[in-house]
């Protein structure tokens, strides 16, 4: 029907059960099995985080059911049906599932968007090709957000939410000034930074973005999460920054990782329980900012998005 055009919704995805996990972790890694030992050490990184399941899919599922209503609620859209697709980048709908259900609803027109506010040639960059690849075989014609991590209501969305964090130090007894934030994000291979990558610029612009709308100035920016590989990957690590910061005697930090947009196992192992169990040794107190998950404010942020994707192309 001409007045539908399919919104292809991209995320990084998450196994369906615990038997799934070598399946997923052999598809991260371009087709090549994990050790043992490596499967083992992933295994227990999924049964250590709450509830021991997989948070990202239910996440996923909830903000693009969120985001339909709310491009369905947007007066610009008035004669336009938005409808939704799921394109998972390591699990099952895969990006190319998403776009073979929308040649299959009879989709000719789409506009492509990821979970992800960043734009690296490794992670945006790639969803958008494998994307793009499909569509052409389909005939769709799409177009793609490529970052939005300056968007004033994602800046808004996660000020907000640095401040309530920093509200809760001030009532355990901390002075709201002592408080260090740390600014987050996935590390990528350095070699991105000789390719020009803009990613790690993006990051820092969100990062004094929300720091200057939340009114802070003791905060930094710091990566997490690397691959173990032999290649080096972008640092300092969040694990290093804290021992610097516990021999500066800082006691109170927060945890803001804005390159990330909901609870997952990066979020809730690699900062709240890996991170935390570091600080607890150094005696800091680390609290992490809430995920964005389905907020209304991120839920706009993406509509926006889309909505001026697509009016771009008319
Ligand atoms: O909760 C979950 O089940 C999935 C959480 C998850 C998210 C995520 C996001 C990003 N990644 C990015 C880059 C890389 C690169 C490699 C890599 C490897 C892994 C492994 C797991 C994993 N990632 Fe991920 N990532 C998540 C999970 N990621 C598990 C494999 C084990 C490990 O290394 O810990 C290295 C691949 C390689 O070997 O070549 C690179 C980036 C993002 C943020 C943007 C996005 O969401 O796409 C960048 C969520």
């Amino acid at each position: 029907m001409s007045n539908q055009v399919g919104v292809l919704v991209l995320s990084y995805g998450t196994p369906q059960s615990m038997e799934d996990i070598e399946a997923y972790y052999t598809h991260i890694r371009r087709g090549n099995k994990p050790s043992e030992e490596q499967l083992r050490e992933l295994t227990e990184r999924y049964e250590a985080i709450v509830g021991g399941v997989f948070p990202l899919r239910e996440h996923t599922n909830s903000q693009v059911e969120s985001l339909e209503k709310t491009l369905a609620q947007d007066e610009r859209t008035s004669g336009i049906q938005f409808r939704c697709y799921q394109g998972l980048k390591h699990a099952s709908p895969l990006i190319e599932d998403g776009v073979d259900a929308m040649a299959k609803d009879g989709i000719k027109r789409a506009v492509g968007i990821v979970l992800a506010p960043h734009y690296s040639m490794m992670s945006i960059g790639s969803y958008i090709k494998r994307a793009q690849a499909k569509a052409e075989e389909h005939g769709i014609e799409m177009s793609f957000v490529e970052s939005y991590h300056l968007h004033p209501k994602l800046i808004e969305a996660l000020s907000v939410r640095v401040s309530a964090k920093l509200d809760q130090f001030e009532e355990a007894g901390a002075k709201r000034d002592s408080v260090r934030v740390l600014f987050s994000a996935h590390s990528l291979p350095e070699k991105i930074v000789e390719m020009g990558d803009p990613y790690p610029d993006q990051l820092l612009e969100t990062s004094k973005a929300v720091a200057k709308q939340a009114g802070i100035e003791n905060w930094q920016f710091t990566w997490q999460s690397a691959g173990q590989t032999a290649t080096p990957w972008l640092g300092p690590d969040i694990l290093d920054t804290l021992q610097v910061l516990s021999k500066e005697q800082v006691e109170d930090v927060l945890v803001a990782p804005v390159g990330f947009v909901s609870d997952h196992l990066e979020v809730l192992y690699d900062l709240d329980i890996e991170a935390k169990a570091i600080a607890k040794e150094l005696d800091m107190r680390l609290m992490r900012i809430d995920s964005l998950n389905n907020d209304p404010l991120y839920m706009e942020t993406l509509s926006d998005c889309v909505i001026k994707s697509w009016q771009g192309r008319n």
